[in-house]
């Protein structure tokens, strides 16, 4: 999968995405991202990217021309159909089944915006979906296209170490993920659940299994509603509900 970042900031975007394994997955060719500067397709000396708002009020809109000029050029670097994403909070927020739905086009053109944002005629004329990270404000959309790349990137075929990490994870399965543990065995008096040192991986299948349920039933109940749980999961969780109980009393 290909992506190609349009920022002011295009150092910040491939310093940020040459980390981890997004950037092993970078340099070894399973994904490919290209920055684009607004500023390399100005005309005038000063290379301006900004301007006044017609009608007055705070603060800068960033040029359309530039911008229409950007976009099209990443659009056209390479032949394979690309979608073209703006990052706003007025966008589509996104979840990980917005994650699956971007991971399915081969390439993503995103629009990091800077300032109070873009000329309203470049979103009408240029761009194909707005997508948002949550509502609230931030000074630019180069963090959450980096989120959105992340995101999209680990859903990914071999991208991951260990891939079933990914398909394990919170919202995978629509849950939260079970607790993960690691050495030392007892740290501060406490001792890691006796299931996971017995090696028997069927048990520790169904104790992590059980473990995701009551974690999304406890932290995020507003999920549970979204999805259908199979006879066993209902099971597990209510005996999950149970032993709480008995912790209580
Ligand atoms: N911004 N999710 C304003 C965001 C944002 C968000 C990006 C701030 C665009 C112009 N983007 N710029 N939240 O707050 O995506």
């Amino acid at each position: 999968m290909r992506f190609d970042v349009i920022s002011l900031f295009p150092d910040v975007v491939e310093k940020t995405a040459s980390m981890g394994v997004i950037g092993r997955a970078i340099s070894s060719d399973k994904i490919q991202l290209k920055t684009w500067n607004p500023r390399d397709f100005t005309e005038d000396v000063h290379k301006t990217v900004d301007d006044r708002p017609f009608g007055g009020g705070p603060g800068m809109v960033m040029k359309i021309e530039p911008l229409k000029k950007a976009v099209q050029s990443a659009v056209g670097v390479v032949k394979e159909p690309a979608k073209v994403i703006y990052l706003s909070p007025q966008g589509r927020k996104l979840d990980q089944q917005g994650v699956n739905y971007l991971s399915q086009f081969p390439r993503l053109v995103l629009l990091a915006g800077r300032y109070e944002g873009v000329d309203e005629r470049l979103l009408e004329g240029y761009i194909d979906e707005e997508w948002s990270i949550g509502d609230f404000v931030l000074s630019g959309g180069e963090l959450p296209a980096l989120v959105l790349m992340d995101a999209v990137a680990r859903t990914l075929p071999d991208i991951l170490g260990h891939q079933c990490s990914a398909i394990e994870d919170s919202f995978v399965n629509g849950l939260l993920d079970h607790p993960h543990y690691t050495r030392p065995d007892v740290f501060d008096g406490v001792a890691v659940p006796d299931v996971l040192l017995t090696g028997n991986h069927k048990k520790i299948a169904v104790w992590r299994e059980k473990q995701a349920l009551g974690k999304t039933w406890q932290k995020r109940p507003d999920l549970l509603e979204k999805i259908k749980l199979s006879q066993h999961q209902k099971l597990l969780l209510d005996e999950y509900i149970k032993e709480q109980n008995n912790l209580k009393r």
